[in-house]
């Protein structure tokens, strides 16, 4: 009897635990808690900002660096030693409609060494490209099912017995629907793709990456308000600009920087920090992306600090559960890209990543666009219906469903980069 009372008071006490997990998500728009953003055109010792300079001068360089150290984590300004590799080279792929060529950038500090490996498609005949830039998961290899794609930037025979492994895992183009390779270069876009995990693998382990490359003497992890692995991707994207700069394939003024969920939290981030990049687009990028914190639907900061505690700097986790302590939120970051075009694309069954987080955050950085007089999102206006986008310098849609990028989205992306590029600013 007694085993039998202490085993259901177990059981209820897990129910309860259970409960307790699924109640704290938020999926409806009536449990979002009551919340007041901070201002984005009010600076931390209470000057209202009015002008485009003001904003640059004052109010910019303060959230960047709270963003910074409170939030992504410092990036080493120090220069490490980057040498390129030229792999492979062909003018004849994708069936004669594209140059290919593979490049190695192998940085090196002391005794310390990683590399990242290239993909670069670009339409035949087009002089200097445009490009779409953008990091994938799962290696180059599976963006396109081209025999051609090195992995891990190697032949297949080199890869020995890991090959059967890596492929069986990871098939050639097994990613394919997520890139709309033919669509980019038909649209005379290029494509350029490396693996994440070649800067820094996706785990919660300093030892390996990019990081040890820069640490001090003794120095095992970042300190607190050293750079997460989010960080240590955007950096990755800085050193990808500094060779697209040199490749006479690419339009180095032409670089749209693009990244889905994870990746699109880097690629905000990345083009926050660095005006090389001509447009920025996220894509189902959530929480520590475009989705606002304090709205707390779906995914929350506590959680994504406990699921993945390698993403950000160690000081932000001091925000689980505290978000209104934040003097920032994500709406800022967007604002951050500005007088750039940013593209913020959402799915409509993707709640987790918040779609009407995100949508806000487009909308309330427009107030920065207007500060240079380019037109974003109207301040009245409402999340627009499903597959409704708006093309404006401040770009929105909401996909109807998953978690994922599609043809749709990828249609959308290639528009907006057109109207951009050939109208410039869209007045
Ligand atoms: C989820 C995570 C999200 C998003 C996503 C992804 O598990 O909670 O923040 O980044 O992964 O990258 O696919």
């Amino acid at each position: 009897m007694r085993i039998f009372v202490s085993v259901l008071i177990f059981s209820l006490s897990i129910f309860q635990l259970n409960a307790q997990f699924k109640s704290s998500i938020i999926t409806r728009e009536s449990e979002v808690p009551k919340y007041q953003l901070p201002e984005l055109l009010i600076s931390e010792n209470e000057q209202k900002i009015t002008t485009k300079e003001q904003w640059e001068t004052i109010r910019r360089p303060e959230l960047l660096e709270f963003f910074t150290n409170q939030v992504y984590g410092i990036m080493p300004s120090k220069k490490i030693e980057a040498k390129y590799q030229t792999l492979e080279f062909q003018t004849n792929s994708l069936k004669g409609k594209a140059t290919r060529k593979q490049v190695n950038i192998i940085f090196s500090n002391d005794d310390k060494k990683i590399s990242m490996s290239l993909l670069i498609y670009t339409p035949i005949g087009v002089k200097k490209s445009p490009v779409f830039l953008g990091y994938n998961f799962n290696g180059n290899h599976t963006v396109n099912n081209d025999p051609e794609i090195l992995i891990n930037g190697k032949q297949e025979d080199e890869l020995g017995e890991k090959k059967i492994m890596i492929l069986k895992r990871d098939a050639r183009g097994s990613r394919s629907s997520r890139w709309a390779i033919d669509k980019i270069i038909e649209s005379g876009y290029g494509l350029v793709t490396v693996n994440y995990n070649d800067i820094d693998p996706d785990k919660n382990d300093f030892s390996d990456g990019i990081h040890p490359l820069f640490y001090s003497k003794g120095q095992l992890k970042p300190e607190s308000d050293q750079w997460g692995s989010i960080s240590a991707w955007a950096w990755g994207m800085f050193r990808v600009m500094d060779y697209l700069e040199i490749e006479s394939l690419v339009d180095e003024k032409k670089v749209i920087l693009f990244g889905h969920s994870r990746l699109g939290k880097t690629a905000l981030w990345a083009g926050a920090n660095d005006n090389r990049f001509s447009i920025v687009i996220s894509n189902n990028s959530g929480c520590g992306g475009a989705a606002i914190s304090r709205r707390r639907f779906g995914e929350k900061v506590s959680d994504i600090n406990k699921n993945f505690p390698h993403w950000f700097a160690k000081n932000f986790h001091n925000y689980n559960e505290n978000e209104s302590a934040l003097p920032i939120d994500q709406h800022m970051l967007v604002a951050l890209i500005a007088p750039r075009p940013v593209y913020v694309a959402s799915a409509s069954e993707d709640s987790w990543a918040d779609p009407k987080g995100e949508f806000i955050s487009a909308k309330e950085a427009s107030i920065i666009y207007d500060l240079y007089n380019l037109k974003g999102i109207n301040s009245s206006s409402f999340l627009p219906p499903v597959n409704t986008p708006i093309h404006r310098n401040v770009g929105y849609h909401l996909r109807e469903g998953d978690h994922d990028v599609t043809e749709y989205d990828w249609n959308q992306f290639i528009e907006f980069a057109r109207i951009y590029f050939s109208l410039y600013n869209i007045k």
